[in-house]
C-alpha cells in the first residue's frame, strides 16, 4: 500500500486537533475519541504532546501526527518534523499568520518540506481568507522560501464541520479535497529510498511505554524492511553504536497500535525491544548502517531550580519527596521531553531549563500528580 506521512503544524487555537479529529471521524475511526486524549490537555482544552493517528483514504495509508501550537511546546513540532514528507500549515483565516505560524513554517520551510496551506474557520463571521492567503505567501516570501515551496496549494476549511475545498465558493460537504490534496501533493513515502543508501534504517522521534514490552520507539522507516524477531543494531550522534533485538513489531490503525510480522520503508511503526534507545537514535540492520542526521531542538529560554521541600509544610502532600525520587522522575522526563535540559551537578537542587512558563508548569504538575 502506497503512504503517505504528515505533520498538522500551527499557532495555538488554530483548529490543528479538531481538523484531525474530523479526518479521523471520516475515514473511520470516529469512535476513538479526540486526538487530545492526555488529561491535561482536555482539561486546558490545548494540546501539549504530538501525536500520531493513521487512516486509510482511497486505499493509501495516511500517517498524521498532530503537533501542538503553543510555543511552549516547539520542541514537540521539532522533533517530528523530520518524519514526515509534508506539513498541513493550518492558519485561522481571521487571526490571520501569528508568531508560531512563522517560528512552525520556517522550521519546515528548513527541512525542504512543501507545505499545504489550509485556511481554517472560514465559517467566523470575521474571517477574510483571501487576506489570511495573501498574508501567508508573504510569510513564505519573507521566510526565504524557494519557488517550489512558495507554489504550495490551497484549501479552505471549517474543521469543526468536517468540511474542505479547493476554491472558497465550492460547495462541498466533506473533506475530500484535503486528503485528495495530501494524495496529490505529498510524495509517497515508500519511494524514499534517498535518505539511507545503506540497508534499513529507521530513526525514533518519539517513546512509550509498554508495561508488558517495556520501551517503545516510535520511527520512521528510512529504508529496506525489518522483522519480528531480527537482530539489529542501534546508533546514536555521538558515536555509539550496540547491538539490539526487535522484539515486537506495530503499525497504526487510527490511535491504535497493530501487530505485524513486518514493517516496510515509509511507515511511521513502534518497535519494542530495546530498553535503552533515544529519541534521535537510528536503528539499523548491519553494523555499518548509516547514522540518520541528529534531531535538531532550539535551546531553552527560562529555567526554575527544583529542590526537596526543606519548609515547615513539608510532608503535607506528596508521597515521593526525597531528592533521589525527585531526581529519578526528572531523569525519566528527559528522555521524552526533549526540549528540557535539567543540571544535576549541585547536591542542594536540580535545575530544571524550558521552553517557557508552561513548558515547566506541565512538567511540575506532572510531577504532581504522581504524588512527587
Ligand atoms: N469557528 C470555528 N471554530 C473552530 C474550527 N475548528 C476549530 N475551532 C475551534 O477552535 C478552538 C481550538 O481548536 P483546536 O482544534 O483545539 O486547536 P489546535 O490548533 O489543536 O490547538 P493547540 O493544539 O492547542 O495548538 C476550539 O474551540 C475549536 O472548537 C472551525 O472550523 N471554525
Ligand atoms: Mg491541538
Amino acid at each position: 500500500m502506497e503512504i503517505r506521512n504528515i505533520a498538522i503544524i500551527a499557532h495555538v487555537d488554530h483548529g490543528k486537533t479538531t481538523l484531525t479529529d474530523a479526518i479521523m471521524t471520516q475515514c473511520g475511526h470516529g469512535d476513538e475519541g479526540s486526538m487530545d486524549s492526555n488529561a491535561l490537555e482536555q482539561e486546558r482544552g490545548i494540546t501539549i504532546y504530538a501525536k500520531n493517528t493513521s487512516i486509510q483514504y482511497k486505499g493509501t495509508k495516511i500517517n498524521i501526527v498532530d503537533t501542538p501550537g503553543h510555543a511552549d511546546f516547539g520542541s514537540e513540532v521539532e522533533r517530528v518534523l523530520r518524519s514526515i514528507d509534508t506539513v498541513l500549515l493550518v492558519v485561522d483565516a481571521q487571526e490571520g499568520p501569528m508568531p508560531q505560524t512563522r517560528f512552525v513554517l520556517k522550521k519546515s520551510l528548513e527541512l525542504g518540506l512543501k507545505p499545504i496551506v489550509v485556511i481554517n474557520k472560514i465559517d467566523k463571521p470575521a474571517a477574510d481568507p483571501e487576506r489570511a492567503h495573501e498574508q501567508v505567501l508573504e510569510l513564505f516570501f519573507e521566510l526565504g522560501a524557494n519557488e517550489e515551496q512558495i507554489n504550495f496549494p490551497t484549501i479552505y476549511a471549517i474543521g469543526r464541520q468536517g468540511i474542505a475545498k479547493k476554491n472558497i465558493s465550492d460547495d462541498t460537504k466533506d473533506l475530500s479535497a484535503l486528503l485528495d490534496t495530501i494524495i496529490e501533493h505529498v510524495i509517497p513515502a515508500n519511494s524514499d529510498t534517498n535518505i539511507s543508501n545503506n540497508g534499513s534504517a529507521a530513526q525514533v522521534f518519539n517513546l512509550a511505554y509498554d508495561n508488558f514490552l517495556g520501551r517503545m520507539s516510535i520511527c520512521r522507516v528510512y529504508g529496506g524492511k525489518f522483522v519480528d524477531g531480527q537482530s539489529v543494531f542501534v546508533k546514536n550522534n555521538s558515536g555509539r553504536t550496540y547491538a539490539g533485538k526487535i522484539t515486537k513489531l506495530f503499525t497504526f490503525e487510527g490511535k491504535q497500535r497493530v501487530a505485524v510480522p513486518e514493517i516496510v520503508a515509509g511507515d511511521i511503526v513502534m518497535i519494542a525491544g530495546m530498553p535503552e534507545i533515544f529519541i534521535g537514535d537510528t536503528i539499523v540492520d548491519t553494523e555499518n548502517g548509516d547514522v540518520m542526521p541528529a534531531i535538531k531542538i532550539d535551546e531553552p529560554t527560562v529555567s526554575v531550580d527544583i529542590l526537596v521541600n526543606n519548609s515547615p509544610f513539608a510532608g503535607r502532600e506528596g508521597k515521593f519527596v526525597t531528592g533521589r525520587q525527585i531526581r529519578e522522575r526528572l531523569e525519566k522526563e528527559l528522555e521524552v521531553n526533549v526540549g528540557l535540559r535539567i543540571d544535576f551537578s549541585s547536591n542542594e537542587s536540580f535545575h530544571v531549563s524550558g521552553r517557557g512558563e508552561l513548558h515547566i508548569a506541565i512538567l511540575l504538575e506532572n510531577m504532581r500528580r504522581r504524588r512527587i
